[in-house]
């Protein structure tokens, strides 16, 4: 339990200000694991066994290692520019947006945009968008018309750990769940 404020610093690292910790990213999004380590051990204690044990034993599977363990990133989720090689996939015919209620107009209006991540996020489970919406405030739940967004060109993506990415979702996609 008490790993979890370690691994939202490694989260936020990876994802948003790798270099406010010594850390650089190159162009796919991979920090040398030695680097993350020096630059997480700035505020947090962190070993090379830890840094494993919270990678595998992540419940969403954020971070991703290369073959020979030297480089680590995180699988999704960046406000960073980089190209994490996320594989382009037909999705499935509903996919789910959890938000907070206080959100619902500006979305009803706008459609869902990603703010400062690349991606809006979506899955393709109601219950982890519920979870997702909850932490922005009371939850709700927007179902996305997958289906016909990609037959009107829309491109999704679907992340190492099973998140579903797309660029925007205009609002006539979206239903209220
Ligand atoms: C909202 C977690 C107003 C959007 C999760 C959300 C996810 C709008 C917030 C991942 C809007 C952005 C991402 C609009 C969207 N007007 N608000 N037009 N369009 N929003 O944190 O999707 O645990 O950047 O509904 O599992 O909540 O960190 O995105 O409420 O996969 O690994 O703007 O983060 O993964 O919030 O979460 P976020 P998110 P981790």
């Amino acid at each position: 339990m008490s790993h979890i404020k370690t691994s939202r610093l490694i989260s936020y690292i990876l994802r948003h200000n790798p270099g406010a910790y010594g850390v650089s990213l190159d162009e796919h999004g991979w920090a040398s694991v030695e680097e993350l380590i020096s630059g997480v051990n700035r505020s947090r204690h962190l070993t090379r066994e830890l840094l494993e044990y919270i990678v595998s034993s992540d419940e969403k599977g954020r971070y991703a290692f290369n073959e020979d363990k030297t480089k680590i990133r995180a699988n999704q989720g960046h406000s960073v520019d980089v190209d994490v090689e996320l594989e382009e996939c037909e999705p499935p015919k509903i996919l789910y947006h959890g938000t907070a209620t206080k959100h619902a107009q500006s979305i009803e209006e706008k459609g869902l945009i990603p703010g400062r991540r690349l991606y809006v996020h979506l899955s393709a489970d109601a219950e982890a968008a519920l979870k997702v919406g909850a932490r922005h405030g009371e939850p709700m739940v927007y179902r996305v018309d997958a289906e016909a967004m990609s037959a009107s060109g829309y491109i999704f993506f679907r992340s190492e750990n099973g998140v579903w990415l797309t660029k925007a979702v205009p609002p006539h996609f979206l239903i209220r769940e």
